[in-house]
């Protein structure tokens, strides 16, 4: 697996800064299992977490404390280059 970090985000986080956190977040936006992109794994992976069968923060695209149909809808809209 490969995770791609923008070395300026890398950076920042080891310093341990709040606004790269939320940059480097924001890069990886739909990418819930974290392997560099997004597509059909991270549908699923926010499926799965929608219907409680796994527990996955990182579904939660939208920030809301829940992971409902919206987060599902927003990880499709990203996958198909809609978002
Ligand atoms: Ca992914
Ligand atoms: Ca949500």
């Amino acid at each position: 697996m490969v995770v791609w970090i923008p070395a300026i985000a890398l950076a920042s986080m080891i310093t341990g800064g709040v606004l790269t956190w939320l940059y480097a977040r924001s890069l990886a936006l739909g990418d819930v299992n974290r392997d560099g992109e997004v597509n059909i794994l991270d549908v699923k992976k926010v499926k799965l977490a929608y219907s409680g069968l796994i527990e996955e923060p990182r579904a939660d695209l939208d920030d809301n404390g829940v992971v409902n149909i919206l987060d599902v809808k927003k990880v499709k809209l990203i996958y198909s280059g809609i978002l």
